[in-house]
């Protein structure tokens, strides 16, 4: 396993202290997962805490997390997508490590400890990856592997990255670095019923994008995706595809701007190759030293005050899913 960072040319500072025992998370999208979640929630190891976020779901998904787990927290997501719901999870969070995991049975418990043990020996993203020795799938097609690889190969192109498998979801992080990801934040309302940008599976390559660009420390970790075990795929390989093979030019911009700010923030001259800057703060509190004082403050500000937020989504203990949908103003 190897552990790599883009070239940031900033010292980015000292990583936040971090638990060599940490609380763990794990989130949990799930739409319409019922009868595989009754398989696989027994499945996962002791943790801290175990969130389901449920997207709407019609088929008993909170019944049967409930049932298999009491002790489970759910969430409902606020708008549409798996990146909406992987955003709420995240906020809902309150783990040291947050493990991002699939409802459908792909996804095997026993590698969580495995993304854990990379986090603790220095990682800040934990990446899993199909692509190497000791991993592999049961589930992907020929077709599909072949636009993982080129949807693969382009970021590592336009990114300098080193990733091997840039579309697969079972991933974990320190939970200080939420900031750095900057996902559309769950509080803003589903409009107009479509799935807004960021909602959708393009999440992962977001995510991938923006934690290289910030120059985080990512270790990939191998790891065999199962098959689904119940029901069918809410991806569509060729939609999400070029939705991914947007998301990769858009972060690209991204990560230019940000820089080009930077620059002009520090007092660059032009002319100066920015891509030796990082895009993005490295992690909430190990911001630059000119944004330290004003804008940590401000973001964890905006987190609390999110959490809060979300939890007014939180389905109770009891509460049914129709009962809070009438809460939050959202049909089920
Ligand atoms: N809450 C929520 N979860 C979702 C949504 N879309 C997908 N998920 C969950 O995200 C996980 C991954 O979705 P899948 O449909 O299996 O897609 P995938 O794993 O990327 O693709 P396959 O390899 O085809 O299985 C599953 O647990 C889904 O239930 C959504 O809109 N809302
Ligand atoms: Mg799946």
């Amino acid at each position: 396993m190897s552990t790599w960072s883009i070239q940031s040319g900033f010292d980015a500072g000292e990583r936040p202290s971090r638990s060599r025992t940490p609380r763990v998370t794990v989130v949990v999208p799930a739409r319409n997962e019922a009868k595989n979640l009754e398989v696989v929630l027994p499945q996962l190891p002791e943790v801290h805490e175990v969130i389901l976020v449920d997207g709407h779901s019609t088929d008993g998904t909170i019944e049967m997390a409930r049932r298999m787990m009491p002790d489970i927290t759910v969430v409902q997501q606020t708008r549409r997508g798996k990146g909406n719901a992987l955003a709420c999870g995240f906020m809902a969070a309150t783990g040291d490590i947050v493990v991002m995991f699939d409802a459908d049975g792909s996804a095997d418990p026993a590698e969580i400890e495995r993304y854990v043990a990379v986090l603790v020996e220095g990682a800040d993203f934990a990446k899993g990856t199909r692509f190497v020795a000791q991993g592999g799938s049961e589930d992907i097609t020929p077709f599909r592997k072949l636009g993982n690889w080129f949807l693969n190969t382009t970021t590592n192109v336009l990114f300098g990255t080193r990733y091997t498998d840039l579309c697969y979801g079972y991933n974990a992080f320190w939970r200080d670095i939420v900031g750095v990801l900057d996902l559309r934040d769950p509080s803003i309302p589903d409009t107009d019923g479509a799935k807004q940008w960021g909602d959708g599976f393009e999440i992962e390559t977001i995510i991938n994008c923006r934690v290289a660009a910030a120059g985080l420390r990512i270790t990939e970790v191998p790891s065999v995706e199962r098959l689904r075990i119940f029901g069918e795929s809410n991806l569509n390989a060729i939609r999400d595809g070029f939705r991914v093979l947007r998301t990769i030019f858009v972060e690209r911009n991204r990560m230019k701007a940000n820089r080009k700010a930077l620059a002009e923030l520090e007092g660059i001259p032009s002319g100066v190759d920015t891509r030796a800057l990082p895009a993005a703060p490295a992690t909430v509190s190990d911001t630059l030293p000119h944004q330290r004082d004003a804008e940590v403050v401000d973001l964890r500000e905006q987190r609390d005050a999110q959490v809060v937020d979300l939890r007014e989504h939180r389905v109770d203990a009891g509460t049914s899913a129709a009962s809070q949908a009438e809460l939050t103003g959202e049909t089920a």
